[in-house]
C-alpha cells in the first residue's frame, strides 16, 4: 500500500479534557507520523466551509456550533494507507457503535462530541489538508 496523508482534527471535547497527547499516542503507536500540527480556534465561517458537505443535514447548525466551542488541533498524519488506517483507529462516528480500543470508543462523549475527525477518502484528504495547511507547513 502506498504512503498517504490524511487530515485529522482533535475536536473541542477532547482538547477541553486535555486528551491531545493520549490521542496522538494512538496515531503514533499505529505507525502514523504527525507531519503537521497546529492548535486553532475555528471561526464559524471556517467550520461551515470545512463541513459544507453536511450543510443540508439536520444536525449541521449543532455541528458547527460544537466545532467553534473550543480550540481544535488540526494535523496531517502520514503513513502506509493513512486514510483507512486513521478511520480504523478512530472508530465509528457514533461511539456507541465504535469498536473497543478505538479513539471514539475510549474517549468520545456522544455522536456529536466524538473527539476526532478523519478524512474519509484520499481525494477528500487532499482537499481537507489544503483547507488548513500550505505546503511549507508540512514536514514529512
Ligand atoms: P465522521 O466524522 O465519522 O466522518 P460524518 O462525516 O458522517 O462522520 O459526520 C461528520 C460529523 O457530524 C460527525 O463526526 C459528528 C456529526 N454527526 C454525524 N451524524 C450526526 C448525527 N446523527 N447527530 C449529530 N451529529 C452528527
Ligand atoms: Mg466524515
Amino acid at each position: 500500500m502506498a504512503t498517504e496523508r490524511t487530515l485529522s482534527i482533535i475536536k473541542p471535547d477532547a482538547t477541553r479534557r486535555n486528551l491531545t497527547g493520549k490521542i496522538n499516542a494512538r496515531f503514533e503507536e499505529a505507525g502514523l507520523r504527525i507531519v503537521a500540527q497546529k492548535r486553532v480556534r475555528l471561526t464559524k465561517e471556517q467550520a461551515e466551509g470545512f463541513y459544507a458537505v453536511h450543510a443540508e443535514r439536520s444536525f449541521f447548525p449543532e455541528l458547527v456550533a460544537f466545532m467553534v466551542s473550543g480550540p481544535v488541533v488540526v494535523q496531517v498524519l502520514e503513513g502506509e494507507g493513512a486514510v483507512a488506517k486513521n478511520r480504523e483507529i478512530m472508530g465509528a462516528t457514533n461511539p456507541a457503535n465504535a469498536a473497543p480500543g478505538t479513539i471514539r470508543a475510549d474517549f468520545a462523549e456522544s455522536v456529536e462530541a466524538n473527539s476526532v475527525h478523519g478524512s474519509d477518502s484520499l481525494e477528500n484528504a487532499k482537499i481537507e489538508i489544503a483547507f488548513f495547511f500550505s505546503q511549507c507547513e508540512i514536514a514529512g
